[in-house]
């Protein structure tokens, strides 16, 4: 079998989706997820720049040796960009390998190790009441693990809070917006609301929390402390990681699990938090950690160290991604949790997908390959549309992480 052709569809169902069709000389193909939220432009000139040229001719089943092409290959290795075309084209290889072997593709990352997937829902409300109600309807659809994420009293709008009654979507079309951050306003705050949650929900739901970036360790240090009694499953992103050292001290005081790593893209990013057992759950994804075949790399990896998957499923990864990222989580023996940010009726359409949710796990389905599908002529409605990720600044005008 060889590669006779890679196409690249950029298409905007609610929000911007970057996807590559793989094609062969057998009719079969496989798709890939290259959508990096904010910077899809830079995935799509990548590959129709710099990728697919290389790739026609070639043995779709040697995923390895492609990966190693691609990475080894392209001498500027890592980062989100290049990690993200990888990833695109892994996940295509992989899907025609299980085509053409007419099986899905988990069966060929170890077969099942588990029946299905947990999964966890996110709410959010614009202060704890409203949380908590947010909670409870995911918990009413069935979910066993919810993240919350609480508006914060004295700041218009925080990170994975929605405005208004639309599902929370981080990318705006224009410019980038701009919101106001207190660390003071939103440490006082979410220890009363996990309390809140813990007293309301009781034990046995696992409670989930994304600090997105914006602590420094001590911060993080003493938030995780705080929330010690009310046993949360992670506290995710509690500070920037490129400083790994920053995770070693948040270690150091509390025993609240910690996961990172969706901003990662190799195994470089992760490897003193995961040798030093800093963390509790790697959370880099299928789509811009260079696809299945470095993901499982990582996964195993962690797997020595006591560390398990927790992969990043946000609606800024397409259904490729969440189709690839089930069949891995059906396999991979460190299963620790998968994101699950359902996505808008719209997409779903454009990308007909075998994955479904019951009773708070998901199932990849048992078509040949990803069981995911794009329909081009439907994506052809919704163009690209430049979209951005917000700025975060501090009360006093200080730029600060989002
Ligand atoms: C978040 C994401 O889902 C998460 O854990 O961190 O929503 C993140 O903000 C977006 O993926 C950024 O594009
Ligand atoms: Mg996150």
């Amino acid at each position: 079998m060889k590669i006779t052709n890679a196409t690249v569809n950029v298409c905007s169902p609610g929000r911007n989706f970057v996807t590559l069709k793989v094609e062969t000389d057998e009719g079969l193909y496989g798709l890939g997820d290259g959508t990096l939220n904010g910077r899809e432009l830079a995935v799509v000139s990548y590959l129709t720049e710099h990728v697919i040229s290389c790739l026609i001719g070639r043995d779709p089943f040697q995923t390895e040796d492609i990966w190693q092409y691609l990475y080894r290959g392209g001498y500027w290795r890592r980062g989100p960009v290049t990690m993200a075309a990888i990833g695109a084209v892994d996940m295509a290889l992989w899907d025609i390998k299980g085509k053409a072997l007419n099986t899905p593709v988990y069966n060929l990352l170890g077969g099942r190790s588990r029946n299905g997937v947990l999964v966890y829902a996110h709410a959010n409300g614009a202060d704890i009441e409203h949380t908590i109600d947010a909670v409870a309807r995911e918990i009413d659809r069935g979910y066993l693990a919810v993240r919350a994420q609480s508006g914060i009293p004295g700041l218009d709008s925080t990170y994975g809070v929605a405005k208004g009654n639309k599902p929370y979507e981080p990318a705006e079309r224009g410019l980038p917006s701009e919101s106001l951050w207190s660390t003071e306003k939103y440490l006082q705050h979410t220890p009363k609301l996990f309390e809140r949650l813990r007293k309301r929900f009781g034990p046995d739901v696992h409670l989930l929390h994304d600090c997105h970036h914006r602590l420094t360790p001590i911060e993080a240090a003493r938030l995780g402390k705080e929330l010690e009694p009310f046993h949360l499953f992670w506290m995710e992103d509690p500070t920037p990681a490129e400083l790994a050292e920053g995770l070693g001290i948040i270690r150091q005081h509390t025993t609240t699990p910690i996961a990172v790593g969706e901003v990662f893209n190799t195994i470089w990013d992760a490897k003193i938090l995961i040798e030093k057992q800093w963390i509790d759950y790697i959370r880099m994804t299928v789509a811009h950690a260079g696809g299945l075949t470095h993901l499982k790399k990582v996964a195993d990896f962690a797997a020595l160290h006591h560390i398990r998957t927790g992969c990043h499923g946000a609606t800024d990864l397409s259904p490729v991604s969440m189709a690839a990222a089930l069949h891995f989580g059906l396999a991979v023996h460190n299963l620790g949790i998968q994101e699950h940010m359902p996505h808008s009726a719209e997409t779903d359409a454009v990308f007909p997908h075998g994955y479904s949710f019951h009773g708070g796990y998901m199932y990849p389905g048992d078509e040949p390959g990803l069981g995911v599908d794009l329909d081009e002529k439907l994506a052809a409605k919704y163009p690209y549309q430049r979209a951005y990720l917000p700025i975060n600044r501090k009360l006093d005008g200080t730029l600060f992480d989002w």
